[in-house]
């Protein structure tokens, strides 16, 4: 990865990750794009609408990119009150990214999702390999994303490579309409009030990242050597599974007046209860070392210190 260019770089995973990108490979080579204004951080960024193909198209021949993270989606929430906007989004985005990654050359990583799967896949333990049958709009995107991705390795050569993400937690910026957003909005207002009232059922169990351990896989899966990849595109990857009441019993451990209520949005609770409840990641572990550093303890200590002094 020499010259990097990052869709969607002003959202919960892109504004890390390019943050960690320029550190490692210089704020001058890697290129932010989103379609909202820029990032606080210094380095090159380009108002872009990934559905935009000319535009996308010059940005990438003009700066010479050769790896595109291509992050700009509909998250699950919103796409299922905009669902045509989503699969547009989503999928021509996609495609266009495609297209050019195969003009140009360039490696892509595409973030898939525990909605890639179903109420007919198995919930716990769920294999690399099973039945994909999503029921939201954000998941038949995401499954689709990964055939996509497969078709124009196999076909085209293009270097794409994906992982199936769980929920992602982050101290640094807020989540942008999925499902799993209560466990990062838990944290604001257990340090703001001490209470939260939660949109999930307290037993919904459901896979779950820290933003460091996410921005790592990212780039180890990028720079991982592909002879050893079997999968590529779309592997499994967890660091820790929990349910609301388990998170809340963890932040009352160091903030024991917290509490937590429950008030269900049956849109977002039908969409969780069809996301499996604990992915198998050996396929990432055995092609490519994944390994997470945080689990549900590590990863709420760090959490609250983090937002307390933000
Ligand atoms: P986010 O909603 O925070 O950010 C997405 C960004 O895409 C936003 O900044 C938005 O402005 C931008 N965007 C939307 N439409 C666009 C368009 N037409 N052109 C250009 N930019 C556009 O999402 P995120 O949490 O940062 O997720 C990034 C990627 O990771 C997505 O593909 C998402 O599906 C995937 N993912 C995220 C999670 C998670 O928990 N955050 C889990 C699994 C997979
Ligand atoms: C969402 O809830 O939509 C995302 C995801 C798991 O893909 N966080």
């Amino acid at each position: 990865m020499k010259k990097i260019l990052v869709t969607g770089a002003t959202g919960q995973l892109g504004s890390e990750l390019t943050i960690t990108l320029r550190n490692r490979y210089g704020a001058e080579n890697v290129l932010a794009t989103d379609k909202k204004p820029a990032l606080s951080e210094p380095g090159p960024f380009y108002c872009l609408d990934v559905r935009d193909m000319s535009t996308l198209n010059q940005v990438v021949e003009s700066n010479n990119i050769d790896t595109i993270f291509h992050l700009a989606a509909l998250l699950s929430a919103v796409a299922e009150q905009k669902p045509q906007q989503a699969w547009d989004i989503n999928m021509n985005g996609l495609i266009n990214v495609l297209e050019i990654s195969r003009m140009h050359h360039c490696a892509l990583f595409f973030p898939s999702s525990i909605a890639a799967f179903g109420t007919e896949t198995p919930s716990m333990d769920t294999p690399q390999d099973t039945i994909q049958r999503p029921t939201t709009i954000y998941g038949i995107t995401k499954v689709s994303g990964e055939l996509l991705c497969d078709y124009y390795h196999r076909h085209f050569g293009v270097d794409a490579r994906g992982l199936r993400y769980p929920g992602l937690i982050s101290s640094k910026t807020k989540p942008g309409g999925g499902t799993t957003d209560y466990a990062v909005d838990i944290f604001y207002a257990a340090i703001k009030s001490q209470h939260y009232e939660c949109f999930l059922r307290a037993d919904t169990q459901l896979d779950m990242m820290y933003m460091p351990d996410a921005i790592d896989a990212a780039i180890t899966l990028m720079t991982a050597d592909s002879t050893q990849l079997k999968h590529r595109n779309a592997f499994n990857v967890t660091a820790m599974s929990f349910t609301p009441q388990q998170l809340a019993a963890e932040i009352q451990e160091h903030i024991p007046e917290f509490t937590i209520t429950y008030r269900v949005d049956p849109l977002r609770q039908a969409i969780a209860d069809s996301w499996p409840r604990h992915m198998n990641d050996s396929a990432a572990k055995a092609e490519w070392g994944w390994r997470a550093q945080f689990g549900l303890q590590a990863m709420v200590k760090n959490m609250l210190e983090k937002i307390a002094l933000n």
